[in-house]
């Protein structure tokens, strides 16, 4: 049976004082967490579907096309730590040929990981399995439980593999992405030699390839972004009226990034217990920045990271990639 931990997650009230401290700031911001309610999953799960967006389907073919190459590089019963599990598809499908000795699912909620954990444990049941509940983009570490869980099962000096695949690392700006990978670099280095990170990875390319894919024709991601403001209307009470704003995405590449933003559609107030904020017409709410690497600059942030000379493995685009960097 799997076992499953919940480490705890913001509360009410300081949820509601960074969203209405990001609605106040100048430019006004809401985080991109905010664009995962149950809605924003289905959605986002839509967007993986469209033509336009190529990331997730290309990542699926690198691994498809090098799972073996992969595994000679990850040891053998590794404890495959998955970031952001969600569904624990990504991990499944690695199963046969990473062979993990065993799996830690982790993502903001226990309850995401309960039934695709479960599932996955009938069909590997020799393998320990724990999903794990916790914020890691605010602090990535094992906690306690997680680490007594790995001594219960004698797997306090297995290597361990971090696998964070969907090219989410892209959400963080480079900064934050250093400090999240360090941590993972820490993490690994706590467990048995061999171990070291597997990463996805989206690549700059041309503008033409990538705003589509965060403007498509179908208005998914449109909807994807717009339904944040019902979350925000949810959580901190606010009047946010979706249809009055519209979905902007554009590609800088002076900072390698896409960035998404709702545009005021007209001027308007938004109201929300204990504050208020004027939006002038066309003026934007920042939600999103997905930042898109070169090769050579994403292997310079694992080594600063502390992680050793890496490999990856690519499309024969070159659009995406997935990195393997030892710990050493
Ligand atoms: C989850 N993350 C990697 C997606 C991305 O491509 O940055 C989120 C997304 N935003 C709009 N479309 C997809």
């Amino acid at each position: 049976m799997p076992e499953f931990v919940q480490i705890h997650q913001s509360n009410d009230a300081a949820l509601r004082a960074e969203l209405a401290a990001g609605l106040l700031a100048e430019p006004p911001r809401a985080a991109p967490k905010f664009l995962y309610d149950a809605l924003g999953s289905r959605l986002f799960d839509a967007i993986t579907e469209l033509a336009e967006y190529y990331p997730t389907r290309t990542e699926a073919a690198i691994f498809a096309a090098h799972g073996g190459a992969m595994a000679q590089r990850v040891p053998p019963r590794a404890v495959l730590i998955d970031l952001g599990a969600g569904n624990c598809a990504k991990a499944a499908r690695l199963f046969p040929v990473l062979r993990p000795g065993a799996y830690v699912a982790v993502d903001i909620s226990v309850d995401y990981l309960q039934d695709a954990v479960g599932e996955l444990q009938q069909r590997h049941r020799q393998v320990p399995m724990l999903g794990l509940g916790m914020d890691f983009s605010a602090r990535l570490a094992l906690p306690p439980a997680a680490a007594d869980w790995l001594e219960r099962h004698d797997l306090a000096s297995a290597p361990r593999c971090v696998f964070y695949p969907g090219s989410s690392i892209g959400n963080f700006n480079p900064g934050e992405s250093l400090a999240l990978l360090r941590q993972a670099h820490a993490l690994c280095a706590a467990g048995g030699p061999g171990g070291g990170i597997l990463i996805g990875v989206d690549r700059v390319k041309d503008k033409a390839v990538l705003e589509p894919a965060y403007d498509d024709a179908l208005g998914v991601t449109a909807a994807f972004n717009r339904n944040l403001l019902l979350n925000v209307n949810t959580l901190l009470g606010s009047d946010f009226a979706p249809a009055r704003w519209r979905h902007v995405a554009f590609y800088d590449e002076a900072a390698s990034r896409i960035e998404m933003h709702l545009a005021s559609d007209g001027a308007q107030t938004v109201r929300w217990p204990g504050g208020e904020r004027h939006f002038a017409d066309g003026e934007r709410l920042h939600t999103e920045n997905s930042y898109k690497w070169t090769p050579g600059a994403f292997e310079t942030l694992l080594r600063e990271a502390g992680f050793g000379a890496a490999t990856h493995w690519t499309d024969e685009r070159g659009w995406f990639s997935v990195f393997w960097a030892p710990a050493l």
